[in-house]
């Protein structure tokens, strides 16, 4: 296994080292053409998963054009250095539920159509329809997983998840005694994200290439995510959390529910973790690494 590592002494080439040993790095940028020939010709990959992005859609707002290129031209860069190394290299995009945006239906299929509400929705639906694009003109094996929001002990302190179960072990250990967030009615639907790492891997072993959404089927608001993770230590969220503008987004996106019916019939995939084992677990996992930081004496992150 090969990871694609962009600019110079990347910090979190370390955090990926220490999480997953043995893998080997290649450089590489999704916005370089030549680099990421490069990167194929040395690593000679049967299989290639296109994660880059930038992923955060809060932040697509205030960048939205360098999320163009990278989250959106990028993905064409990687499909045209394929087809330049080994057209018979096997592809993956991940593609979003943010594509659904303002959703036209629900749950949201493989055939529901696009409403994005963000540069980085917009952007994430050229990436989709170009990997459609490339498999139907030149016959790559190029899928795309429509992946609903997944969710882990990994996940970046800037997205919800991740912010509130930092926040909540944080809180009951004393060391922060409240918590902002913007839009508490959103609804998503959240899963672990291991399981929807397993649908990618399932798509690129099929006798042909299709696109697959990937969902648990249910959905909750950033309020009940709030009070499971509150609960989990004994805590009500109503004495804890503040709204403030600051965290809103010009436009949102209000409900999300998938059916992964088609993944679970073609590729027999299902979810393992359910939501408020996810919740507990990322709390757990948050409130482990704070009492270890304060044994040795050091303010986590
Ligand atoms: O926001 C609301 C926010 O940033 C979830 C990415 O992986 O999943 C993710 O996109 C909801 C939104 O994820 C805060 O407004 C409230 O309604 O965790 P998020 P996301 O935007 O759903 C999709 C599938 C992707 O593809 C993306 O790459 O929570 N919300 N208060 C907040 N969100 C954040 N981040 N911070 C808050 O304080």
């Amino acid at each position: 296994m090969h990871g694609l590592v962009r600019g110079q002494n990347n910090p979190r080439l370390a955090m990926v080292e220490r999480l997953c040993p043995g893998i080997e790095f290649a450089e590489g940028d999704l916005l370089d053409q030549s680099s990421l020939i490069a990167a194929l010709e040395t690593c000679q990959p049967d299989e290639v998963y296109n994660l880059g992005a930038i992923s955060f859609v809060g932040l697509s707002f205030k960048q939205a054009s360098l999320t163009g290129e990278i989250t959106g031209l990028g993905v064409v860069r990687m499909l045209d250095a394929i087809r330049t190394v080994n057209s018979g290299i096997r592809f993956y995009q991940a593609s979003s539920s943010e594509m659904f945006g303002k959703v036209r239906e629900t749950p949201q299929t493989e055939s529901t159509p696009f409403h994005p509400r963000s540069p980085y929705g917009v952007a994430k639906v050229y990436g989709h329809y170009i990997t459609v694009n490339y498999r139907e003109s030149y016959g790559m094996y190029a899928c795309s997983g429509i992946l609903f929001n997944h969710e882990s002990e990994r996940r970046g302190l800037e997205f919800v998840t991740r912010k509130i179960t930092n926040a909540v072990a944080k809180i009951k250990l004393g060391l922060q005694r409240e918590l902002s967030l913007g839009t508490m009615t959103s609804q998503r639907d959240w899963g672990f994200a291991g399981d929807y790492v397993r649908a990618m891997h399932l798509m690129l072993q099929q006798d042909a290439p299709d696109d697959y959404v990937i969902a648990t089927g249910e959905t909750h608001s950033v309020e009940e995510f709030c009070a499971l993770a509150f609960a989990h230590v004994g805590l009500d969220w109503h004495d804890h959390v503040v709204t403030d503008a600051k965290f809103m987004r010009p436009a949102e996106v209000d409900l999300l529910i998938g059916d992964a019916g088609k993944a679970r019939e073609r590729l027999g995939w299902t979810t393992t973790v359910t939501f408020p084992e996810l919740v507990a677990r990322m709390v757990e996992s948050d409130l482990a690494a704070h009492r270890a930081a304060l044994s040795q004496g050091v303010a986590g992150g």
